[in-house]
């Protein structure tokens, strides 16, 4: 449509700007409308500007809520240029067209960041403003709506160059506005959900922002991108890479599950977790950070290749040199020395993530997983299952040893793929078996790589003999229990809940195992 632009309504809390923008459109013949503070400001400058209570002829009232919130406002935004019936209403009415809507909201944002108290944000939610965009943007045939002042230099262009605007600008400016209005209305039932201590599922409206556009997805013919929510919580989200080629969607993928694991121990004792393919395949609590690598490390050497690497404390020059003798992806810590980036220097292709924290094990956060046809979203695990919380159900008590390595594997459980069985000794994974389909498969891969861990490392028995074994659910058959056992298990924790729990308590006690329930379960799938 080539209804010329005759009427502007300027109403701006942010004039930046708008001073000059409307001596440009004064000067190419446009009328102006303003909102009582933009009039002024307009005014100030000798600018001709009609008041929109003198169109209304009704006073800006109610501390400026009500402005604009009227029939001859939203019918000259809102009327069909070429409808007989719109354009006998505007007579009958007063109502007279408004071609260009020039707004920036109430900076309910700022108010919020700079600590506006609740009244104050909630007094800082513009009614009018986004009223208006909508009304023009519905209306973008015969209406122009600017709502970002990047936009002021084109607007003015076609306006001066044939009264016009062209119809592709104006469906443009109508996206961005409804782009506007639908963030501006994000951001405060996030805030408002904030103040109820209610994250979920509201929170999940802002669901976050393009960061970056990755070169490829999970294979190299799928496309894939970074969005970032804004959570300030350490991780590979606010992580600063240090060196190394840009990080793969796989590698995002596999440093995540790296750092979260290792933040459910805390920064008190050195711990070491390497992943490949979002599982772990060793993990380690160690008297230095060397030691926890190390023994990380023996759990599955053959599977580290290519893996990521995640420390809880600062990567110093001595772990780094280790580090590099086996290929590595990506290295992860809240910090690192001079030594240790001096010592990855010269490894082009490893990348060197310093987080400065740690993950709390216990934030809250969400979830999403995509299926045909949408997403499931649900609150992050954030259970961190603690030792008087166990409840012994065997004959036998744990030992203190057994206890503290019970805990340490199940922490590691719930961080790999479901069904998860984890083998651990000395605070020290010696067999995990993940992602299978039966608990029993898992148990019984656990229990090989246990056995192909000793050889690799020259002992002469299993590893996993003296061990505890960690499952991530329930056993639902004593089989799984037995095969623990046999591989050298002498302790179980998982969570109970089987109907067949009697059974699976009496093949432990027959098989001298200690075991406790968790009560809590810890699927990943
Ligand atoms: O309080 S409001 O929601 N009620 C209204 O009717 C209204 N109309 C425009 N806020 C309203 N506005 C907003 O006022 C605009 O979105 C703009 O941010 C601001 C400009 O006011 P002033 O020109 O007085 O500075």
């Amino acid at each position: 449509d080539k209804t010329p632009v005759r009427r502007a309504l300027i109403s701006v809390s942010d004039k930046t700007g708008i001073v000059d923008f409307a001596k440009r459109l004064a000067g190419a013949g446009v009328d102006l409308i303003s909102t009582g503070g933009t009039a002024k400001a307009l005014r100030e400058a000798g600018l001709a500007v009609s008041d929109v209570s003198d169109i209304t002829e009704f006073p800006e009232m109610m501390d400026g809520r009500i402005k604009t919130l009227h029939p001859r406002v939203h019918g000259g935004l809102l009327a069909l240029r070429d409808d007989e019936g719109h354009l006998k209403s505007m007579t009958d009415h007063g109502i007279d067209g408004i071609e260009l809507l020039v707004v920036n909201l109430y900076p309910f944002e700022e108010t919020v960041a700079k600590g506006g108290d609740f009244a104050e944000c909630i007094e800082n939610i513009d009614i009018g403003g986004p009223a208006m965009i909508r009304a023009a943007a519905k209306n973008h045939r015969f209406v122009g709506v600017v709502t970002d002042p990047a936009d002021y230099e084109t607007v003015l262009g076609e306006i001066e160059s044939g009264g016009a605007l062209k119809d592709e600008t104006k469906q443009r400016l109508a996206m961005k506005a409804f782009s506007k209005t639908a963030a501006y209305d994000s951001a405060i039932s996030r805030w408002f959900a904030g103040q109820l201590d209610e994250t979920f599922p509201k929170d999940f409206s802002m669901a976050g922002r393009l960061d970056d556009v990755l070169r490829y997805g999970e294979n190299p013919h799928q496309e894939a991108a970074f969005y970032k929510t804004g959570d300030k919580r350490p991780g590979v989200a606010t992580a600063r890479q240090v060196q190394g080629k840009d990080l793969s969607y796989n590698n995002l993928n596999d440093t995540d599950a790296a750092y979260e694991l290792i933040g459910e121990f805390g920064a008190e004792k050195p711990a070491v977790a390497i992943i490949k393919h979002a599982n772990p395949c060793g993990v380690a609590i160690g008297a230095d950070m060397l030691d926890a690598y190390l023994a990380a490390l023996r759990c599955d050497p053959v599977s580290a290749f290519g893996g990521i690497v995640a420390l809880n404390q600062k990567l110093t020059g001595a772990v780094a040199e280790k580090i590099i003798e086996t290929f590595t992806e990506v290295v992860i810590a809240p910090d690192a020395d001079d030594a240790a980036i001096a010592a990855f220097a010269a490894k082009k292709n490893l990348r060197l993530l310093i987080a400065g924290g740690l993950p709390a094990p216990d934030a809250p956060g969400l979830v999403v997983k995509p299926l045909a046809g949408g997403f499931l979203v649900q609150s992050r695990d954030s259970k961190v299952v603690t030792q008087d919380e166990l409840k012994v159900v065997t004959k036998r008590a744990p030992t203190a040893r057994e206890f503290s390595d019970m805990l340490f594997a199940f922490k590691v459980a719930k961080h790999v793929k479901s069904n998860a069985i984890v083998y651990a000794k000395d605070g020290a994974t010696v067999g995990i078996g993940a992602g299978q389909m039966s608990r029993l498969d898992s148990s019984r891969i656990a229990a090989r790589k246990a056995g192909d861990a000793a050889k690799a490392s020259g002992a002469s028995e299993s590893l996993a003999k003296g061990s505890v074994v960690a499952s991530d659910a329930f056993f639902p058959f004593a089989d799984g229990l037995l095969a623990a056992a046999e591989a050298g298990a002498t302790a179980v924790i998982q969570p109970g809940g089987s109907m067949r729990d009697d059974d699976v308590i009496k093949a432990a006690d027959d098989a001298g195992l200690a075991m406790v329930f968790t009560g809590a379960r810890h699927f990943r799938h």
